[in-house]
């Protein structure tokens, strides 16, 4: 088994694998910036090093600092969490070479695949899999992309190689717009990836967005763990992830599962990964992309299957083989996540770092919080601004969100503007309880009735509460540790408090 981890990541995925090397027995190392010396992860971890400053570029994407840290510790493997190096095939290729440093996660031939979306369309058209229908090859000329794109018939989507999020990706709607289009396009994913090679696809309008986990272990041994409906998203961001999806059956799922685990053969794959697939009205679905690292949304699968894939990931690395089969795999319940982001909803979800002065968290049945805050800790701008994953989980979808608006009421955060009421407005939509959501969803919602905001009274309600804890807990502590009622560090908190507490005052 690996003895020491190094965690190349922060917030609360590094928490997430501080967690999963714990139960196994192995010790963890953190990393971080500057502005992170005191963050949760490197609170929680076995051992922590600096690698510099805030700036990612300096820090958590520094490939040569973040092996030197790794060898000086004697770390045997890293894992990469998601975003930053995850799907970095230098990295992985940088780890292989050392010999004596394991990448959790796969071959760096796998995520070079997978890094090129044409590359992969070729290696996809190989293997027989379903994908939307366009070229699989970079485009050549205007001339060109008109005969094709007349060929698959309007609307087209133009997309960039190197792309995937979004970006370099413009919609097509008749011939007349190709040109500025496809110009467009190229120099976008020119300057966004320094590679302007563009290709076609066949639109699909309002898609859903499917994605099918995949485990393989480095013997051959290949599963797929069920879907999650990611259709929730604003501007290539998903705000709200499901699993099971709403639409998808088990013949569904079992035919679905099945192109994903061929997929990942035919990329030689291995570890956790995820295959990310376009569903139309119809209920037809299409290979998009595949993500190569362990993503935000699996506590959602994990819920709903009983398994740890952060575990599962780390035995993978050391060369164990999956512990189960197929149709071992069983799907029970329903789990509904929450991304809950350090945003300001009056300034269009921009980025609202800070303090977080008070911080009050759910728990209770069917409640997890994947968190990587604390309360006291300052949110550092120099990072997405992810502050914590709120999972509701019950023997069916209905239970699922009874519980999740109930978690979201008691959930009080202060000091820093968050994204909750978006949830509390989602989850009380009746769209989104028949389940009626596509790519489109969520700025149809926001677009509806743009200033009506749930009502906030089970907030202010939280706010009570929380305030009287801690006011009732300053007392106590006075009246056990003073004797003679000098008021502690917890009192000063604000006199606001105090006043609200007074009412309770007769419990003490
Ligand atoms: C598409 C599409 C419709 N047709 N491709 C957006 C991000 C990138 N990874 C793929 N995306 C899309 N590709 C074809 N041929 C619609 C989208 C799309 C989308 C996909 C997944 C989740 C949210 C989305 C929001 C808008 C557009």
């Amino acid at each position: 088994m690996l003895k020491k981890i190094l965690v190349a990541n922060r917030g609360e995925i590094a928490v997430r694998i501080i967690r999963a090397c714990r139960e196994l027995g192995i010790a963890s190392v953190a990393i971080y910036s500057d502005v992170d010396r005191a963050a949760l992860h490197v609170l929680m971890a076995d051992e922590a090093f600096p690698i510099g400053v805030a700036a990612a570029a300096e820090s958590y994407l520094n490939i040569d600092k973040i092996l030197e840290v790794a060898r000086h510790c004697g770390a045997d493997a890293i894992h990469p969490g998601y975003g930053f190096l995850s799907e970095n095939a230098k990295f992985a290729r940088a780890c292989a070479d050392t010999r004596a440093i394991k990448f959790i996660g796969p071959s760096a031939a796998a995520m070079e695949i997978m890094g090129s979306k044409t590359r992969a369309r070729q290696e996809m058209e190989k293997a027989g899999i379903p994908f939307v229908p366009g070229t699989s090859r970079g485009l050549e000329s205007l001339q060109q992309a008109k005969k094709v794109a007349a060929k698959i018939g309007y609307p087209v989507m133009l997309k960039a190689a190197a792309g995937g999020g979004g970006k370099g990706m413009r919609l097509v709607r008749e011939e007349k717009e190709l040109q500025s289009a496809l110009e467009a396009a190229r120099s976008e994913a020119l300057r966004a990836f320094g590679d302007g090679e563009v290709y076609l696809e066949k639109a699909i309008l309002n898609p859903r967005h499917i994605e099918m986990q995949v485990l393989a272990d480095e013997h051959g041994n290949v599963v797929y763990l069920g879907e999650r409906e990611c259709s929730i998203q604003r501007r290539h961001q998903k705000v709200l992830e499901e699993a099971p999806s709403p639409v998808v059956d088990p013949d569904m799922r079992r035919r679905m599962g099945e192109v994903a685990v061929r997929v990942a053969r035919a990329a030689g794959y291995s570890n956790a990964g995820t295959v990310e697939f376009l569903v139309d009205h119809e209920k037809n679905f299409y290979f998009l992309e595949m993500n190569t690292r362990l993503q935000v949304e699996h506590p959602v699968t994990e819920l709903i299957t009983g398994l740890d894939l952060v575990d599962l990931q780390i035995r993978i690395a050391a060369g164990e083989k999956l512990p189960f089969r197929q149709e071992d795999v069983l799907i029970r319940g329903h789990a509904i996540e929450c991304r809950i982001y350090a945003e300001d909803p009056d300034n269009n979800y921009f980025p609202s770092p800070g303090k977080i002065t008070m911080l009050q968290t759910p728990a209770g049945p069917g409640v997890r919080l994947d968190s990587g805050v604390y309360e006291g800790w300052t949110v550092p701008i120099d990072y997405d601004p992810l502050l914590a994953k709120l999972i509701g989980y019950g023997e069916d979808r209905s239970q699922a969100i009874s519980r999740l608006r109930r978690a979201l009421e008691e959930l009080f955060v202060a000091g820093i503007k968050t994204n909750v009421g978006l949830f509390r407005r989602i989850l009380g939509d009746e769209d989104f309880q028949a389940g009626k959501i596509d790519t489109g969803y969520l700025e149809r919602l926001l677009a509806s009735r743009p200033d009506a905001v749930e009502p906030d009274r089970t907030q202010e309600d939280t706010a009570n509460i929380a305030a009287i804890a801690a006011a009732a807990f300053a007392v106590l502590d006075s009246k056990s540790k003073a004797g003679d009622g000098t008021r502690t560090a917890h009192a000063e908190a604000g006199s606001s408090n105090w006043t609200k507490a007074a009412r309770v005052d007769g419990l003490m």
